[in-house]
């Protein structure tokens, strides 16, 4: 069988050989990294998620560190929404766009510090970016990829896994809000975030050569409560509409085609990339928008559909970006991006593979 795996131009996880042991199933490639994405049960994954808890490694999730005077001013050219209430502590989820006001990330920031911001990115190379902005704007700020790999606990019981951690002072934690720490020496950032809707922390390791040890005290705190290891899920972040930046955008979706449009402040001055763009957009109207998808028919044999098109009176009208089979609707659901002529409750057709499965557009999220 042929084989992917580490090497000079694919980094590894602090947490990769605790996943190895854990029996990972599969990786996706991530910001140069290895993902996993299953530990070959995905429904014992989704129970756990949604019903207990969970533990990710999603050091995929790199930091671009902005340090020094102007990084605070930086942050705020490379992001579309406005960053003025940003204080310590509170994290906020933001659009990243180009000149053209395409979305380019939606990373969440984290201000460390006066001089010191975290943008914690999706798949894309943001310090490339973000170094070429500051040098053009002739900036004075550092930038760099910092040893920072964040590592989640998902799901409705991991408040009582991590408070038996680190202390009731994690209930207070309000979403976004973090808190830099420390557990048995290991330097950590302890955030209320995650790419769920089923409430949970990442821990985010400030150091790389104490991952395993991280990972395991995680898990042996959360035996009492059957905590195993899993990853951000496909089916509960659809049923969640919780949006892939990369798998439900291409390379000309705008903040407002895919629900991100009240996080878009349209009276940030011009020095903010990509708002001038918004601007024009905003006035011209869109011409996609982002909907739920429910398609007719049994669970099919390969569990996860990615960009099919949608056709509607023999057209194609848009995409399928992402679908997946959800046990808890009995139903193939997804995200479509289609044009802003059709409406939730439109019926559609799904091409896949020369055949066309019947299906209907829906408001999202699902639940
Ligand atoms: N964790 C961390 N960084 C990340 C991700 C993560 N960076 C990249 C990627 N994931 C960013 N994507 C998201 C998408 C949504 C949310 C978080 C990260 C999210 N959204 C909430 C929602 O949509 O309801 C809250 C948004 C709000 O209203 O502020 O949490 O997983 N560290």
């Amino acid at each position: 069988m042929a084989e992917i795996g580490p090497n000079t131009r694919l980094k590894v996880s602090p947490f990769y050989k605790s996943t190895l042991a854990e029996g990972v199933a599969g990786f996706s490639p991530y910001n140069r990294m290895l993902m996993p994405v299953s530990y070959g049960d995905l429904a014992a994954e989704y129970a756990r998620l949604t019903k207990g808890v969970s533990q990710w490694d999603v050091a995929v999730e790199r930091q671009v560190q902005l340090k020094g005077p102007d990084a605070v001013r930086l942050a705020q050219i490379l992001s579309v929404r406005d960053l003025s209430g940003l204080t310590e502590n509170k994290g906020k989820y933001v659009p990243m766009c180009d000149h053209r006001g395409t979305l380019i990330n939606d990373p969440v920031v984290l201000q460390l510090d006066d001089d010191l911001i975290w943008y914690s990115i999706a798949d894309k190379d943001i310090l490339m970016w973000a170094r070429c902005v500051a040098a053009e704007r002739g900036l004075n700020v550092e930038l760099s990829e910092p040893d920072v790999s964040p590592l989640a606990v998902q799901g409705p019981k991991a408040e009582l896994v991590m408070a038996s951690v680190f202390g009731d002072w994690v209930k207070d934690l309000k979403y976004f809000w973090f808190k830099q720490t420390e557990l048995m020496g290991i330097p950590l950032v302890v955030a209320r975030s995650g790419y769920s809707k089923q409430g949970g922390f990442e821990l985010y390791l400030m150091d790389g050569t104490r991952g395993d040890e991280l990972w395991n005290i995680v898990k042996e705190a959360g035996k009492p409560w059957d905590i195993g290891p899993g990853s951000p899920n496909p089916v509960e972040r659809i049923e969640s509409g919780l949006l892939s930046f990369g798998g439900d955008t291409d390379d000309q979706t705008n903040p407002f085609e895919v629900r991100l449009g009240h996080y878009v402040d349209l009276d940030l001055d011009d020095d903010v990339i990509g708002i001038a763009a918004l601007r024009r957009i905003a006035s011209e109207g869109v011409r996609r928008h982002q909907l739920g998808i429910v398609l007719e028919g049994p669970e099919p044999k390969e569990g996860h559909w990615v960009w099919y098109d949608i056709l509607s009176d023999g057209r194609k009208v848009g995409d399928m970006t992402n679908g997946v089979w959800s046990s808890r609707m009995g139903r193939t659901i997804g995200f479509a991006l289609v044009s802003r002529e059709l409406s939730p409750g439109a019926e559609v057709v799904v091409a896949k593979d020369g055949e066309e499965v019947a299906a209907k557009l829906c408001e999202l999220p699902f639940y």
